[in-house]
């Protein structure tokens, strides 16, 4: 079975967005971690069923990061349920798992699901104001964050989620300092070797998303930390 702490580097997929056979080919085959798919907006049932059967070609691990009841489906390694810390709306901590448990509880193997304990930080990011996040935040702040997550909720996973944006390292170096137990993802606008080197320094796991679309040699060359010593 497939161990998540032990990941490094993840490519993240939109299911709303496309991609080439070509492409998918590479960024499977590149020695990442595994695959999530994952998106904000116009993600259906069609489009993950269709990218998931895509990936699923591959011998490598294969996530849903759930954004909506409608397009869970059995078929993937894991479940990561995001749970977004910073949202004022409660539709975004426990609304949607509240439904979700509640037609899928009977049914739902736990073994499988990972709880993520997201911060959002780009205000201007998609998921930042779909979940209404309340994105400034100070060191302070992500160390509370960090210790609520790790000593209190207990989470597997803190998610400092820039979406679209490079973060600010001192952010990362706090949630990393604080952490003892919860495995730190970080994402956001990572499109180089240095801009991956740099966060994995301090993340246990970096996710890297649109730069797929944007240039995917930039994005292949992200993998290369896996070879750094940790
Ligand atoms: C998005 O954290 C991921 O959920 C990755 O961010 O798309 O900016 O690489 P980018």
């Amino acid at each position: 079975m497939y161990n998540v702490k032990e990941w490094k580097h993840i490519f993240k997929l939109d299911p709303a967005k496309s991609i080439s056979d070509e492409d998918l080919e590479q960024l499977c085959m590149s020695n990442t971690d595994a695959i999530i798919i994952g998106g904000t907006d116009n993600v259906t049932e069609d489009n993950v069923i269709q990218l998931m059967s895509r990936v699923r070609r591959y011998p490598l691990p294969l996530a849903l990061e759930i954004s909506n009841v409608e397009s869970v489906m059995p078929g993937f390694d894991f479940y990561f349920v995001p749970t977004v810390l910073n949202s004022q709306d409660v539709t975004y901590h426990n609304g949607i798992l509240l439904d979700a448990l509640k037609q899928f509880g009977h049914v739902i193997d736990f073994e499988e699901v990972v709880f993520e304990g997201y911060v959002v930080l780009n205000p201007d990011s998609k998921v930042a104001q779909k979940t209404q996040a309340k994105t400034d935040l100070t060191v302070d702040d992500i160390e509370a964050y960090a210790q609520m997550i790790n000593e209190m909720y207990k989470l597997p996973v803190m998610y400092l989620e820039y979406s679209g944006q490079y973060g600010d390292i001192d952010m990362v170096k706090a949630a990393a300092n604080m952490l003892t137990e919860t495995q730190l993802f970080y994402g956001g606008g990572i499109d180089s070797y240095e801009s991956a080197r740099t966060m994995a320094e301090f993340a246990d796991t970096i996710i890297v998303g649109d730069v797929i679309y944007q240039d995917i040699k930039k994005a292949l060359k992200t993998v290369k930390i896996k070879e750094l010593p940790k």
